[in-house]
C-alpha cells in the first residue's frame, strides 16, 4: 500500500521505521519538516531531515534519537579549543552528512535531489522528501524575545514560555514536485506523533500543503504524540497549552480537525475517545508508546489496518 508518513524527528522517524518496516520498499514516502534546520560554520544542517534518515537506514542513536549512533566527537572538542560553542552536538559522522548537503546545495542541487542522493547512498529503501524546497525557519516568541528555533530548543533547553510561532519564509514556500505526486498517488497518509506545533504544523502552513492532502483520495490517520496528558519528551505540551490548545489526545485532534479521518490515541487516553469522535473522526485506542523495534512495527501494522478500514 502507497503511504505518506508526515514527520518531525524523533517521535515521527520511530513511527516511519515501523511503517518502513511494515510495507514494501519503497511504498513508504516521508515528509519532513525542514523548518528546524539552521547554519552552523557554515554547513547547512537539516535536524529533522537528518533524524528519520539516519532512523530508517538503522543508525540513529537509540539513546537520543538524533544523530548517529556510536560516533564520535573529536571534531567538536577541537573547535571547543578555539573558542567555539559547542552546545549543538555535532558527532564526527553526521558532520560527514552536513559537509555533503552543504557541498551539493552549493552546486545548485535542491534539497529534495540532496534528501535522495544521502538517503539512497545509506540505503533507505523508502523516499525522503523535505517538506518544500526554500528556505523555511521556526523562530519562537518568548518573554525573553524572538528566538530561533535550535537556539529556544537546544541552547536554552526548551525552558522558555512559548507565546507565539513563526515560520519564517513559509509565505514563499510551496510542496515539492516530489511531495505532490507522493500525495496524490497516497491511498493512505499517517500524521506522524510528531509535535503538533512546529514538526506538523510548518509542512500543514506550506502554502497548498492543505490543499494537497483535501485533494489526495487518501485516507488520513493522525497518531497522538500526548500520552496521558503529556509529551513523552520535548515541549510539546508545554507548547499547545501555551498557545491556547489543551495538552491532549483531544487536544491534538482539534488541531487537525478537518484534515484527519481517523485518530489513534493511546490508552491512557481511551477516555477521551467520545469526545474526539464528536469531530467527527475515527479513533483507534492502542499502546502507542514504541519502546523498541517490535513496539514501531506493531503499532504501524495496527496503523496501517486502521487506515484500510477508513478507505
Ligand atoms: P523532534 O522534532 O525531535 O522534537 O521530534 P518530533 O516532533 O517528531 O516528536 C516529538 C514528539 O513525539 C513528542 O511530543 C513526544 O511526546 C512524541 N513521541 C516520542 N516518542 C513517542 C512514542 O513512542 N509514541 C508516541 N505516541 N509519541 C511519541
Ligand atoms: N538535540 C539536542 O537536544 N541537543 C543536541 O545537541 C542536538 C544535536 C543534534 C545534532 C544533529 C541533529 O540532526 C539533531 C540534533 N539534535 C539535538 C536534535 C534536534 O535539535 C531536535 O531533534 C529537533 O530539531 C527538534 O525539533
Ligand atoms: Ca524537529
Amino acid at each position: 500500500m502507497r503511504v505518506v508518513a508526515l514527520a518531525g524527528g524523533v517521535g515521527g522517524a520511530k513511527l516511519a521505521a515501523g511503517l518502513q518496516e511494515a510495507l514494501p520498499a519503497g511504498e513508504l514516502a516521508v515528509v519532513v519538516n525542514t523548518a528546524d534546520d539552521f547554519e552552523l560554520w557554515g554547513l547547512h544542517i537539516s535536524p529533522d531531515l537528518d533524524t528519520v534518515m539516519y532512523t530508517l537506514a538503522g543508525l540513529a542513536n537509540p539513546e537520543t534519537g538524533w544523530g548517529v549512533r556510536g560516533d564520535t566527537f573529536a571534531s567538536l572538542e577541537m573547535l571547543g579549543r578555539y573558542g567555539e560553542d559547542t552546545w549543538f552536538r555535532l558527532g564526527d559522522r553526521d558532520l560527514a552528512t552536513h559537509i555533503l548537503r552543504t557541498a551539493r546545495l552549493r552546486e545548485g542541487r535542491t534539497p529534495t535531489e540532496v534528501a535522495a542522493s544521502l538517503a539512497g547512498a545509506l540505503g533507505v529503501p523508502s523516499r525522503l522528501l523535505p517538506m518544500c524546497d526554500e528556505r523555511v525557519r521556526t523562530v519562537v516568541q518568548t518573554p525573553e524575545g524572538t528566538l530561533e528555533f535550535q537556539e529556544y530548543f537546544v541552547r536554552r533547553g526548551q525552558r522558555d514560555e512559548v507565546l507565539a510561532v513563526r515560520f519564517r519564509g513559509v509565505e514563499a514556500a510551496r510542496p515539492t514536485p516530489a511531495v505532490r505526486e507522493a500525495l496524490a498517488a497516497a491511498e493512505l497518509v499517517v500524521f506522524c506523533p510528531s509535535n503538533p506545533v512546529v514538526s506538523i504544523g510548518p509542512i500543514l502552513e506550506v502554502p497548498g500543503m492543505r490543499e494537497a492532502l483535501a485533494a489526495s483520495p487518501a485516507p488520513k490517520v493522525a497518531v497522538s504524540p500526548i500520552v496521558g496528558g503529556r509529551a513523552l519528551k520535548g515541549p510539546a505540551d508545554r507548547m499547545m497549552f501555551s498557545l491556547g490548545h489543551e495538552p491532549s489526545a483531544r487536544g491534538v485532534a482539534r488541531m487537525y480537525g478537518g484534515l484527519v479521518d481517523g485518530m489513534v490515541v493511546d490508552r491512557a487516553d481511551g477516555g477521551e475517545r467520545a469526545d474526539v469522535e464528536g469531530l467527527g473522526m475515527e479513533v483507534l485506542v492502542t499502546g502507542t508508546v514504541m519502546r523498541d523495534a517490535a513496539d514501531r512495527a506493531r503499532l504501524a501494522r495496527e496503523v496501517l489496518e486502521f487506515g484500510r478500514g477508513l478507505g
